[in-house]
């Protein structure tokens, strides 16, 4: 028979689509129902998503994929920590807001009291980022909204819910909320209670695989769907998804999933629950079959998405072929930052905040559209570096390869500077990553897939994927690393 077809809801920050998936047994085909913006809205009160917006994109594409035929099956992925709220009669409170919005800027000083840095570690083993749940939590703790709120939805799930009437909390993007316990893969009563947070917010815990209900009637009438269309949940974490897609065929790969964020890591078995683990600031999130994923963020390809913001806005539109290939022709090395830093949160003129850093720095400002974007990307080619360097090492292993998957594996400058930067071979691709893992954890359910091995061989043998073999010198990196930290060691 033809193949089975499973839907992809994948919400990213600056857009979500529906992407069909068909699944054979040698094969597997994407096409893209649907891709809708996701604008951020500034309300008096702070910076939001859109959910309704990203609910009315969902159904447009549901819609696409049910005139295409064939769905066996829905599944939802989106971004982290944020979350939506629901009163006593289901009904949502307000949207969400955006984990860029500064009201968490101090909202860890409220919760160190009670828990302490290296006692939450110890439990969530959880990077340090202002915005994880816990931290939004903490900051919203007086408002009346929260007061009100008897549930709380992370995104995915509060989609999930929008569709189907059902509440849950998917087990991957639990993970990444500050409140789940990382040894035992389950909320954590004991930080909840130190934190005063009513339990009975956070809903019983779906692991990807488990059936997630079945579509509203309202909701099968708008797409066309039929109405017994199962909603499976996956791994609805993107990120999780995205590693699920890794087409990893041989052991001691490290990948980087690049999008707006650049997630760098090593999937475990175990969580690396160390100090020193908490010093460098990793994460063990958890990813499907139980694996950890053992990652730091990396601020990505945000800085160059925010800088063709401000530049669309002053003028001729700057579009990025043309970007990167001013980036390819400009200056090496002419200064490098720490994508990482703090100023570089929140949206607002980024040119202008990274040439800053690099006066601050006592470094050549970049002065040009190539410059700035080559400094970006020289400067992501680094943090690629030193995170999976210090990874290996956390976790006392050895890396001989590195999987760059997402939207910035389409960057051949990008994935050349990684390659070029860590003297390892990169194999980019897939670009749809998160997509991929979303479908294959559905098509999975539905029987088509053994296990996590076989999704992966499924990917690497029907995928387009391109490797960068590294220039075998790394010492104009090994220098540009050294400028960058030196007090840190930090190379
Ligand atoms: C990437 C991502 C990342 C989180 C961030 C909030 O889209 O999910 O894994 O840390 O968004």
């Amino acid at each position: 028979g033809s193949p089975s077809a499973f839907a992809a809801v994948d919400l990213g920050a600056t857009s979500g689509r529906v992407i069909l998936g068909r699944v054979g047994p040698d094969s597997l085909d994407l096409t893209e129902a649907h891709r809708f913006p996701n604008t951020p809205v500034v309300l008096p009160d702070g910076l939001h998503w859109n959910v309704l917006a990203l609910f009315q994109g969902t159904l447009d594409g549901l819609r696409e994929a049910a005139r295409a035929g064939g769905v066996i099956s829905v599944g939802v992925d989106s971004w982290a920590v944020d979350y939506g709220l629901l009163d006593a009669d289901g009904v949502l409170l307000g949207p969400p807001y955006h984990y860029r919005d500064d009201r968490t800027d101090r909202a860890a000083e409220r919760v160190w009291p009670r828990v302490g840095p290296e006692e939450l570690y110890r439990t969530t083993g959880l990077q340090h980022l202002p915005f994880n749940t816990v931290f939004q939590l903490a900051a919203a703790a007086d408002s009346a909204q929260l007061q009100a709120a008897r549930t709380l939805l992370l995104i995915p799930d509060l989609l999930i819910h929008l569709l189907t009437g059902s509440v849950g909390a998917e087990a991957t993007n639990a993970s990444t909320t500050g409140l789940f316990d990382a040894r035992t893969g389950t909320w954590s009563r004991e930080l909840l209670d130190r934190l005063s947070i009513d339990p009975a917010l956070l809903p019983p815990l779906r692991r990807p695989g488990d059936p997630a209900g079945t579509l509203l009637a309202h909701v099968a009438a708008a797409t066309g769907l039929d109405a017994r269309t199962p909603v499976v949940t996956v791994a609805s974490h993107d990120t999780a998804s995205a590693v699920a897609a890794v087409p990893a065929t041989e052991p001691n790969f490290a990948y980087i999933s690049c999008g707006t964020w650049s997630l760098a890591g090593l999937e475990l078995e175990a969580p690396v629950l160390t100090e020193a683990s908490r010093a460098a600031n990793f994460t063990n999130e958890l990813g499907v079959d139980g694996t950890v994923r053992y990652l730091r963020n990396i601020m990505g390809m945000w800085l160059l998405e925010e800088c063709r913001r401000t530049w669309e806005r002053q003028g001729p539109s700057a579009d990025l072929p043309a970007l990167l290939a001013d980036a390819a022709r400009a200056e090496p090395f002419g200064a490098v930052i720490d994508p990482d830093d703090p100023e570089f949160l929140a949206p607002g003129d980024m040119p202008e905040r990274i040439r800053d850093h690099c006066r601050r720095t006592g470094q050549p400002v970049p002065d040009g559209r190539g410059a700035v974007v080559r400094c970006i990307l020289e400067s992501l080619a680094l943090a690629h570096r030193r995170t999976l360097r210090r990874a290996a090492e956390l976790a006392g292993r050895d890396i001989t390869h590195i999987h760059l998957v997402g939207g910035g594996s389409r960057n051949e400058l990008l994935c050349r500077f990684t390659a070029d930067a860590t003297g390892l071979p990169v194999i980019a691709g897939p670009t749809e990553a998160t997509a991929l893992g979303n479908i294959l954890v559905q098509a999975r359910a539905a029987g088509l897939v053994s296990d996590l091995g076989a999704m992966r061989r499924l990917i690497a043998s029907t995928q387009q994927l391109r490797r960068y073999t590294p220039s075998g010198d790394t010492s104009a990196w090994d220098a540009a690393a050294a400028r960058l930290a030196p007090a840190e060691g930090n190379v």
